[in-house]
């Protein structure tokens, strides 16, 4: 039987949690207060942020994005199939668009501390939201539509 060991929860990260539903893995998970991170998490995460999945044989994966890539790969079955083989390239240039740009501008307008900083992390995500799209609309239309 397969055992995932998730011990780390996901807060605001649901690509993990979709994807370990999606292939019905079994895992355990751990919800932690990311304002007092537990020692034994600060030990295993490189970079000290969640998600954070621990493999049964003890290999630590971080990032969302990879983490549900490792589960979806590593877990797929012929009835649950998360990455087509001929989408990957697309869907991986869109995760690391989302990640690297979208992400930090999203963050931003969380964190915002006055009327004047959210004002000015909105205009900044929804300028980071256009150009991706335009990219991902250039890119669609390269492929033939
Ligand atoms: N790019 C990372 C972002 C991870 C991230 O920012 N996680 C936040 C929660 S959604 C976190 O751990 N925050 C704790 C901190 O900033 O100390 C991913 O997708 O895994």
């Amino acid at each position: 039987m397969r055992c995932v060991l998730v011990r780390i929860g996901f807060l605001l990260v649901p690509r993990p949690w979709v994807a370990l539903l999606e292939t019905k893995t079994r895992f355990e998970h751990t919800l932690i207060d990311l304002e007092k991170k537990p020692p034994e998490f600060l030990r295993l995460s490189p970079t000290g942020l969640v998600p954070l999945l621990v493999m049964d044989d003890g290999e630590v994966v971080t990032e969302s994005a990879v983490v549900a890539r490792r589960v979806a790969t590593e877990f797929r079955t012929r009835h649950t199939n998360l990455l087509p083989s001929a989408e990957t390239a697309a869907i991986d240039a869109f995760v690391g668009v989302w990640t690297s740009q979208v992400e930090p501008a999203y963050y931003t307008v969380l964190k915002a501390e006055s009327e004047a900083q959210v004002r000015t992390a909105v205009a900044g995500l929804l300028e980071t939201l256009r150009a991706v799209e335009a990219s991902l609309w250039e890119r669609t239309m390269a492929r033939g539509g």
